[in-house]
């Protein structure tokens, strides 16, 4: 059977079916088809006893195929695989390995037996994009392991090692070593024993305890935010319908909340970013240059949680530090499971300490085959660089010396330290952005190519700017910080400035507290720490001075804005900084942007970035917006170009993100 998924029956009568799709074995239309067809040879075929179902590669299918879901489902949905397996009459063993994930561990729940590797997981991360399990997965699992169990998993969207699902009595059997060995040595078992089709469908171990199955739902329901997600909530309506509703009911009350979800803008964001995520790492055009082994890191004024992470991932570390013992118990500090006092808490904590070299000698750095250095650390770090090795300038606008060197920007820690901003110089050759990139990725980051500056901090900036032009003309911070938490931000651009002590903008911010007053208290000067109930009092000179500057051009105050004016206004000056980005070639594709906001500017991830909601806005409406406030400030709201050749042409940012 050729294709993606391939059949083939032993002597004994064990039939295996296999599926290939790399990379993760995606259970897209064409195999879906193609397993369909492969359960109806098999069962028909009378020299077949047992079905066993595996995959090549590198995991068992880790879920349908994401790409899939923007255009209408083609039939046959994965659901209706799902009970055509459980329906088999003959017994059907799940062999399972790699990252059994949402439509695969479906798959796998549907199947009458299920056996895993030790070092396998499982899990239904749907939520994670916006979805629940809708292969059946909201009405299966919670018949094997109990209302609790399947909301924990469901609602988590995190992966269970294989001890714990079997624990759960979600895996019959976890072996070490040769997985096909031990999956026919278990369905010669089965046959021997004449255990036939066992369906998930049936089964009430997971039902019985009522009371405790409805606790978990109370509990799990009074938990549920209120951010327009609407996943979660129907997660637990599915698994309270698998308590109450007949199985073939509960499957279509999921049916129905899963069109609910995966049609919601919050899907389609949520989606959008976990390719987005995927997409930034891919540089077309320079070729696909091989990353270098990176084993060793070299660190000169680096964050310790980078060093931590790089001892997490199995790298050595050297520290150049003024006080290698201070250094190296902040980073022990940052290591998970090592106490505050610097114990590890195991061996393997141990271990990964003990790869941890800390000097103040900067010839130390000789050694590495990465180093990250900060900008005042960078001509040391370069001079001790060895011929092989690659430099990172942390901080660095776009960093000079020659080809081995590349800029780097990390947001703040507070942003959730996933992001890392390459920024690539002309003469930054392509081993030099492949080696980074897989060093990053290996550091936990996501890395995402940008040439000539930073994205985040350009299109934070650009934000800043809206709100201080919304000041000037008589806004107030407060509401501007209100109206952009209330879009999703945990904190508004006020706060965010405050939260990282950055000296506000003397200009419109300092200038438009200054017209109310505002006190400017905080850590030395210009760093605003206002509060709603503070005395009015003018603290700053270079203020004043911008006041009177002010009050003579004869600011015009303006009518107060709602909170959804000021986000239109924010929003359209973030896409229009996005487009300019772009048409400078800083990033190579807008969804680039949506990248760096999401994952280093608090951008509510459950709106997809600026660039993508602006799409779902259109284009049309958003050049609107920016066209008026041009009218009033047209140094900074004129639209980009590409504004206007989009929407001639009836495209979107979307489609420039092939690149
Ligand atoms: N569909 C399509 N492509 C996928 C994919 C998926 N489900 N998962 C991964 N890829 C691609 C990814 O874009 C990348 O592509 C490559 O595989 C390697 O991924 C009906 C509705 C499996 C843990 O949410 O969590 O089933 O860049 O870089 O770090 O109920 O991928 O090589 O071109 O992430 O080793 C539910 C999502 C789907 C799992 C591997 N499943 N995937 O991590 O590699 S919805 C998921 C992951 C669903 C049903 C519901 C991870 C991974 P490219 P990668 P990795």
């Amino acid at each position: 059977m050729s294709g993606p998924v391939a059949l083939s029956v032993a002597a004994d009568g064990i039939a295996r079916i296999a599926v290939d799709n790399p990379p993760v074995n995606a259970l897209s239309h064409p195999v879906r088809r193609a397993l369909w067809d492969a359960v109806e040879a098999a069962e028909a075929d009378r020299a077949v006893r047992l079905i066993l179902l595996a995959a090549e590669g590198r995991t068992f299918p880790a879920g349908a195929d994401i790409n899939e879901f923007h255009a209408k489902p083609q039939d046959l949905w994965l659901p209706d695989l799902c009970d055509r397996i459980e329906a088999c009459a003959k017994p059907v063993v799940a062999v399972l390995h790699g990252t059994a994930l949402g439509g695969g561990f479906e798959l796998a729940l549907a199947a009458h037996y299920r056996l895993a590797a030790e070092d396998a997981q499982v899990g239904l991360p749907e939520v994670t994009l916006g979805l629940l399990p809708g292969a059946g997965g909201t009405q299966r699992l919670p018949r094997l392991a109990g209302g609790a169990a399947a909301l924990e998993i469901m609602l988590g969207g995190r992966p269970v090692d294989a001890a714990q699902a079997q624990r759960l009595g979600l895996l019959d059997r976890v072996v070490r070593g040769d997985l096909s060995e031990a999956a026919r040595a278990y369905a010669r078992e089965l046959l021997a024993a004449d255990a036939g089709p066992r369906r998930t469908r049936d089964s009430r171990a997971g039902l019985r305890d009522t009371r405790a199955y409805m606790a978990a739902i109370r509990h799990h329901r009074a938990w549920l935010s209120d951010a327009p997600v609407p996943a979660p909530e129907k997660i637990v309506d599915c698994v309270e319908a698998a308590l109450l509703l007949p199985f073939e009911t509960g499957l279509a009350f999921e049916r129905a909340a899963f069109e609910d979800c995966v049609t919601s803008d919050a899907s389609h964001a949520l989606r959008h970013a976990f390719l987005a995520e995927r997409r930034a790492a891919k540089i077309p055009g320079r070729g696909s240059a091989a990353p270098r082994p990176v084993q060793r890191l070299g660190l000169a004024g680096g964050d310790p949680g980078l060093a931590a992470a790089a001892l997490e991932a199995g790298l050595a570390v050297t520290l150049i530090a003024p006080d290698p013992e201070a250094a190296t118990a902040e980073v022990a500090g940052h290591c998970a499971g090592v106490s505050a006092q610097g114990i590890p808490g195991d061996e393997a904590q141990v271990a990964r300490l003990a790869r941890l070299s800390a000097t103040s000698d900067p010839a130390a750095l000789a050694g590495a085959d990465l180093v990250i250095a900060g900008r005042a650390q960078a001509g040391e770090a370069l001079a001790h660089l060895s011929p092989e090795a690659v430099l990172a300038v942390a901080g660095a606008a776009a960093a000079r010396g020659g080809g081995r060197v590349a800029g780097l920007y990390l947001p703040p820690a507070a942003e959730g330290g996933r992001l890392a901003e390459v920024l690539v110089a002309p003469e930054t050759s392509p081993e030099t952005a492949a080696t980074l990139f897989a060093a990053l990725r290996r550091l936990g980051r996501v890395a995402l190519r940008c040439a000539g500056g930073p994205v985040g901090p350009a299109m934070s900036a650009a934000m800043l700017r809206a709100a201080g032009d919304m000041l000037l003309r008589g806004a107030d911070p407060y509401r501007i910080d209100d109206a952009l938490r209330g879009f999703g931000f945990a904190l508004g651009p006020y706060e965010r400035l405050d939260r990282d002590g950055q000296a506000a903008q003397a200009g419109a911010l300092g200038v438009a507290l200054a017209r109310r007053g505002w006190t400017g208290r905080g850590a030395g000067r210009g760093v605003y720490r206002y509060d709603r109930e503070a005395e009015p009092r003018v603290e700053d000179p270079e203020v004043l001075a911008l006041l009177r500057a002010l009050q003579a051009e004869g600011g015009r105050p303006q009518r107060s804005l709602s909170g959804d004016e000021i986000v239109q206004r924010m929003m359209a000056a973030a896409a229009n900084a996005g487009a300019k980005l772009v048409d400078a070639g800083v990033v190579l594709r807008p969804s680039d942007v949506d990248v760096a906001m999401m994952l280093g500017q608090g951008f509510p991830r459950w709106r997809g970035g600026p660039m993508m909601l602006a799409d779902q806005t259109g284009l049309l409406a958003v050049k609107r917006t920016l066209d008026i406030l041009s009218e009033e400030n047209p140094a900074f709201w004129a639209p980009a170009p590409l504004f206007a050749e989009l929407i001639k042409n009836g495209r979107r940012f979307a489609d420039l993100n092939g690149g």
